[in-house]
């Protein structure tokens, strides 16, 4: 029986996490709907056991279960505008979804839950830089779904024991982010867009600024929270992140630099449940897991571009 299930394995962030497990040596099952995720991803992900199934329906989420010790919770309908699109499938999607995985887990006997929380959770106040005592103020249906699967994770500690630790991921970009969709995230758009000599668009006046963060980050807190002490970590919040934060403007400069591309970005309105700023304090995930982050936004870009350059993903 594998030791971890990753959820959204054919996703982004999941294949990533389920790479880094297999690395070491782990053995790993991963389950995907293939809604956001795709079976490219999956290449180089031989050694794991995989199935393809729905979260959205409770019987996929035992036979996920069945077994393992450690779950990874990575799946999910990202994307804030999706969310504005459509609010009920994000919902099913993240919410229903995930209940039903506690369930599943639970029942399984599963020892630990690590769940993909979002820094959308903390909206659109003015403090920076965001920290896990703030009270969550979600601006969009996806934030209020990502935030609804964390007090479902604590929930769950709570009343049933099982272990969850919830890491709340900063804008994550890197290899593979899907960058074709309408609602990819803006680094693999621009990365794609950029190499291809096409025009960019930016939303709003460019001055919006995240903590944007290389998936080797990701990966690193979320094998650190595997294997923390559950008296230390299990019903906790985290954030995972670098710390540091830039516009999305000066971003575009250093794209520029990275692609040769010689073009302007064009400007349009902003998006609706768009945020400002975005700044994460990191304190939490470093004394709790010994986090820190291993890749810096620069070299993480030149990766990603570098990637791009190579891989040319549709
Ligand atoms: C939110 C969360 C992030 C993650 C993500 C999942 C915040 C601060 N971040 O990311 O942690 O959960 O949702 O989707 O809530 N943009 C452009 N041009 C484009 C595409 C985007 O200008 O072609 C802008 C967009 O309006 C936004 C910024 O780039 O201001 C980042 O957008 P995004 O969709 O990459 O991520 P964001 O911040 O909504």
């Amino acid at each position: 029986m594998p030791q971890y299930l990753v959820t959204g394995a054919a996703g982004f962030i999941g294949r990533s996490i389920a790479a880094a497990l297999l690395a070491r040596g782990d053995s790993v099952r991963g389950i995907d709907s293939f809604i956001a995720g795709k079976r490219a991803n999956l290449v180089g992900l031989e050694a794991m056991e995989f199935l393809e199934g729905d979260l959205r329906k409770p019987a996929d989420c035992a036979r996920a279960c069945a077994g393992v010790e450690i779950v990874l919770h990575e799946a999910a309908l990202a994307s804030v505008p999706r969310s504005v699109a459509a609010p009920a499938e994000t919902n099913d999607n993240c919410v229903n979804a995930t209940l039903n995985l506690l369930v599943a887990a639970r029942d399984a006997k599963v020892r630990r839950v690590i769940y993909a929380g979002s820094s959308s959770a903390y909206g659109d106040t003015p403090t920076l830089p965001k920290h896990e005592e703030m009270l969550p103020n979600p601006i969009s249906p996806y934030a209020v779904a990502k935030l609804a699967g964390e007090h479902y994770m604590r929930a769950f500690t709570r009343v049933y024991g099982l272990e969850t630790v919830v890491l709340r991921y900063f804008n994550v970009f890197g290899p593979y982010q899907d960058p074709a969709s309408p609602y990819s995230g803006v680094l693999a758009v621009f990365c794609r867009r950029l190499l291809a000599g096409e025009q960019p668009t930016i939303y709003g006046d460019g001055g919006q600024s995240r903590d944007f963060t290389f998936i080797e980050n990701v990966a690193h807190g979320n094998l650190l929270a595997a294997a923390a002490p559950a008296e230390k970590v299990s019903g906790q919040v985290m954030n995972v992140a670098t710390g540091t934060r830039i516009t999305l403007n000066e971003t575009f400069a250093i794209l520029r630099e990275l692609t040769g591309y010689r073009g302007e970005p064009a400007y349009a309105p902003a998006r609706a449940g768009d945020i400002r700023d975005s700044l994460a304090d990191i304190r939490r995930a470093e004394t709790l897991l010994g986090y820190r982050p291993q890749v810096d936004f620069r070299e993480g870009l030149r990766r990603t571009v570098e990637w791009y350059r190579a891989v040319r993903p549709d």
